[in-house]
């Protein structure tokens, strides 16, 4: 075997965000680069020779030159098994399920989510660990205290391997499955959900339209909708992933997803609608002419998961990241168990999932998912969904009225500022950590304020703390306006605004969504600045 030391330096960027490193392609392209990052979490990990790995992305531009570079790697530290997505591709919540059914070590995954792919766009390395989920912070911090300090990797000579040929070879003295990208986890979402009901509902006329943005989920929702549940031809939309995503920006939301928009609020829209994100753990829902927010979503299920045959026997709590709307608490309360509120980011959920906490957890940026694996899981909550419509047989509007009319109405709204300069930035941000101290009893126009601070959060697994998570103003009626900024981006900084206010009173729950915040979003620019600081009229994204 030929196994090289390579002297390598260190590159001092490669701090991972809310989900993994994630960086322009020409930076990972840059010498040794992607091999400091890899080295640094083998090194982080404790007792990995001989075990198993799980490897695949989202199928972006350099997905297939990096799991070569990876599997390389791999058996030149001695790992014992590297079970690879077919052509490199696997979702991530289909990895999360690798590595749990396969007792793996933990996964490595390719993927920058919803940031445009191509050799322009971006590109990202996740860790997850052997319960499926993305590292905690202890671990993403260990990885880049040795990104700081690297000076050498190990590298095996060896031929690229065929990813296309299912099967099994040898690297080098380890062993390389590779695997259906698609079929473990359907059979997953096949024990969690009523196929029958969801294919005779379909069969009986029930129309869908799911759109996969030319990005990872094609393989999925093709053969689970198209082939497992029956949906005619065509029923899956842009699902053939590509490296660039066809240019897009697989981001399923009112914007970034207008096709699948214009086809749910067309002339003859069909009966529900589902889009989801580059490495297909996100998703939106959609009815005809409806828009469910991704807060709504997570509180409905909740209300509606013993419908489902996976979650028959009720939910054990929830868990919302903190941004994320308080309409799932109110079902929590009904249904009197907890409701955990988390900073944002994946990895946030994996204590309160594995101490069987929670079962159903949720982000307001479209991302759902629950106890089934350690991600959030985009077809997971379409399948969800379509088993709640198929036993309920009403339409997605009249559910979510219906929901309200129940609990009340939490008015939800993200507005993003996306490549905003960062320096100003941090200082909008500086700004409102000055004045959270003193804020309370203020009041603004017909708002008072309640409570002000950074969010901080202990986890009441582990009690490690989280700092410094997101400015929260919370207001004597129950509203409140979020202010943080992404740990996503690779360009500048994107502020985010998240806006909310509970109405209980049902006549007044047809409002539109930004006239029932209005007075709130005029607030949030007094508070913070907002336009004068970013120098932007209006945000580049609304949610
Ligand atoms: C965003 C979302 C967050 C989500 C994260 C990763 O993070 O706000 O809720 O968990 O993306 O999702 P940020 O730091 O940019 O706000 V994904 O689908 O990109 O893995
Ligand atoms: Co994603």
């Amino acid at each position: 075997m030929n196994i090289h030391t390579v002297a390598t330096q260190p590159y001092l960027d490669q701090k991972p965000g809310t989900s993994g490193l994630r960086k322009q392609v020409p930076t990972f392209q840059q010498r040794n680069y992607l091999e400091n990052f890899v080295q640094s979490i083998f090194d982080s990990l404790d007792g990995y020779e001989g075990t198993t790995l799980v490897l695949g992305g989202d199928g972006r531009y350099y997905n297939r030159e990096a799991i070569q570079i990876i599997l390389k790697m791999a058996a030149a530290n001695g790992f014992g098994k590297v079970l690879v997505g077919q052509g490199g591709i696997l979702s991530t919540p289909a990895a999360s399920n690798l590595i749990r059914q396969n007792q793996a070590l933990g996964g490595i995954i390719l993927s920058a989510s919803h940031n445009p792919g191509g050799p322009e766009g971006d590109f990202g390395v996740k860790y997850n660990i052997d319960n499926g989920g993305p590292a905690p912070e202890k671990i993403t911090n260990a990885i880049y205290k040795r990104t700081q300090t690297i000076d050498a990797y190990q590298m095996l000579e060896a031929l690229d391997l065929n990813l296309d040929q299912l099967g099994t070879v040898a690297l080098g003295e380890m062993t390389v499955e590779v695997v259906d990208s698609v079929a473990a986890y359907a059979d997953l979402m096949q024990s969690l959900f009523d196929f029958d009901a969801i294919r005779e509902y379909i069969a009986s006329g029930f129309s869908l339209a799911v759109d996969s943005m030319h990005a990872v989920t094609g393989p999925y929702a093709s053969k689970i909708f198209e082939g497992l549940l029956g949906a005619p031809a065509g029923t899956v939309k842009n699902g053939v992933p590509l490296e660039n995503f066809g240019g897009g920006h697989p981001d399923p939301n009112l914007v970034y997803a207008h096709d699948l928009v214009e086809i749910l609020f067309g002339d003859t829209p069909p009966d529900f609608g589902a889009a989801s994100d580059g490495d297909g753990d996100r998703n939106m829902i959609l009815g005809s002419n409806f828009f469910v927010t991704p807060s709504d979503s997570l509180a409905v299920l909740a209300a509606n998961a013993t419908l489902v045959p996976g979650y028959k026997d009720g939910i054990a709590g929830v868990a919302r990241s903190m941004p994320t709307s308080a309409a799932v608490d109110r079902v929590a309360a009904k249904l009197n168990i907890n409701s955990y509120e988390t900073p944002t980011g994946w990895k946030f959920f994996g204590n309160l999932l594995d101490a069987g906490k929670a079962t159903l957890c949720g982000e307001e940026s479209f991302g759902t998912g629950s106890n089934h694996v350690r991600e959030k899981d985009g077809l997971w909550a379409v399948l969800f969904w379509l088993n709640i419509l198929a036993v309920r047989k009403q339409s997605v509007a009249d559910i979510v009225k219906e929901h309200w009319a129940t609990y009340g109405r939490n008015y939800y709204s993200r507005h993003d500022y996306e490549g905003v300069d960062s320096d100003r930035a941090n200082t909008l941000m500086g700004n409102l950590r000055d004045k959270v101290g003193t804020m309370k009893g203020k009041t603004f126009g017909s708002y008072t304020v309640d409570y002000a601070d950074d969010f901080s959060y202990t986890d009441p697994v582990d009690n490690s703390v989280s700092q410094k998570q997101g400015i929260r103003i919370g207001f004597t009626d129950g509203s409140r306006v979020v202010f943080r900024l992404s740990g996503t981006g690779t360009q500048g900084a994107t502020l985010r605004v998240y806006l909310e206010s509970y109405e209980a009173d049902t006549a007044k729950h047809g409002i539109e969504t930004q006239e029932a915040l209005g007075e709130l979003i005029q607030i949030a620019d007094e508070i913070a600045q907002i336009k004068t600081l970013t120098g932007r009229d209006q945000p580049t994204v609304i949610t």
